[in-house]
């Protein structure tokens, strides 16, 4: 039996200067992902901080959630069998010098932190991320 499973991905405020969203979206629609729900918004220092809450500890904190508000993002809710694995494989690694061809980091990410794509790395992580941007009655489908 086929399992849906939904993830949460957001193009990045550098990816969204560069004019990549549209290549993003293209990517993930050739790879088989339903997009359930987009939103273009801008989140606060504080709403950044509480989305990255499990890397408060991390000497990177302060500034990915300065990179983070620092200008409009793109959320969509992602599904299709096997989403949250999939996409991270779609994405590529964290650092785009260790991105694999073909992957959207090795495509659009010029550092570490300007990495033009986020994906939750676990489906727990995802249900959390999901409901951080999207309403119950967004992705009641
Ligand atoms: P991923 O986004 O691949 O899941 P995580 O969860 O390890 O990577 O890190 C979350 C975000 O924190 C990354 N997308 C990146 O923007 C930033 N980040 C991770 N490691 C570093 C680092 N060493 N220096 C600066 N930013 C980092």
């Amino acid at each position: 039996m086929k399992t849906l499973q939904r993830t949460l991905t957001i193009v990045k405020p550098d990816a969204v200067r560069r004019h990549a969203i549209g290549d993003i979206i293209e990517q993930f629609e050739k790879n088989g992902f339903n997009i359930l729900c987009m939103k273009m918004l801008e989140i606060s220092k504080h709403q950044a901080e509480q989305f990255y809450a499990v890397h408060a500890s991390r000497p990177f904190f302060n500034s990915l959630t300065d990179f983070m508000s620092s200008g409009p993002i793109v959320a969509l809710a992602l599904e299709k069998e096997n989403a949250v694995a999939d996409l991270r494989k779609l994405m590529g690694a964290t650092n785009p010098a260790n991105a694999e061809e073909g992957t959207i980091r090795k495509k659009w990410a010029t550092s570490i932190e300007n990495n033009a794509i986020h994906g939750s790395d676990a489906e727990d992580t995802a249900r959390f991320e999901l409901s951080f941007f999207f309403a119950g009655y967004e992705l009641a489908q």
